[in-house]
């Protein structure tokens, strides 16, 4: 059985994704980030980051419950429990899928995040620091614009978790106030990833 801790925002949703690709059976914990929910001490000893989302599964490896923070580790965890193709055995496919996947990790999400706390949290011009966000958000847009010309997926020439890892910052562009239309390759691979019911299903809210 697994149990997923997390919340509507796009590292949660990376989290559902991959938990409704897997097709196992998983119980949904819904942590209210604004309420506080992840900084109590209950939380803490499930999520040693206190961070969403956190995965427990009671059939581990060698059949022991695990533990997992990190929506990267959580979709690469749930890929090779299910040997799924969304992380390939082979090592050169692994390689492929494990650049796109940091990338998605570490460069693209924390590249754009700032972007929608900029346009609707912080108030007054700071015109230098948004100039300074917005740049470097548009570059990694035409990063992926870039990588997608003339392919369907973002690592393999099929869905990986590479995908996953970009989907739900990209598919919250209008937040970042970014155009898609300037990304058209950008635009054909989020419809295409949005087609998919698993992919639909984990964005929906999680607390129904
Ligand atoms: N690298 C982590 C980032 C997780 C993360 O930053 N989660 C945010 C929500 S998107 C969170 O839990 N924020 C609450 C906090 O920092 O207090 C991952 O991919 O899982």
């Amino acid at each position: 059985m697994l149990d997923l801790y997390t919340w509507d925002t796009p590292n949660g949703q990376k989290g559902r994704i991959a938990v409704e690709e897997s097709g196992l059976a998983c119980k949904l914990h819904a942590v209210n980030l604004q309420a506080g929910a992840n900084v109590t001490a209950e939380y803490l000893a499930i999520s040693s980051s206190r961070r969403i989302p956190a995965l427990v599964d009671s059939d581990g490896p060698g059949g022991r419950p695990v533990t997992l923070i990190e929506s990267g580790v959580i979709m690469v965890y749930l890929a090779k429990k299910t040997g799924s193709p969304f992380y390939p055995s082979d090592y050169r496919e692994q390689l492929e899928v494990d650049q796109w996947l940091l990338h998605g990790q570490s460069t693209f999400g924390p590249g754009v995040s700032p972007l929608a706390h900029l346009e609707n949290r912080i108030q007054g011009d700071h015109a230098a620091a948004k100039a300074f966000f917005r740049g470097r958000a548009e570059r990694l847009y035409e990063t992926l614009d870039l990588r997608l010309a003339g392919r369907a997926w973002l690592a393999l020439e099929r869905y990986t978790v590479a995908d996953i890892s970009h989907l739900p910052w990209v598919n919250r562009a209008a937040d970042q106030r970014i155009d898609l239309a300037r990304y058209p390759n950008v635009k054909r691979w989020l419809d295409a990833g949005l087609a998919r019911p698993a992919v639909q299903r984990g964005l929906a809210p999680v607390a129904g």
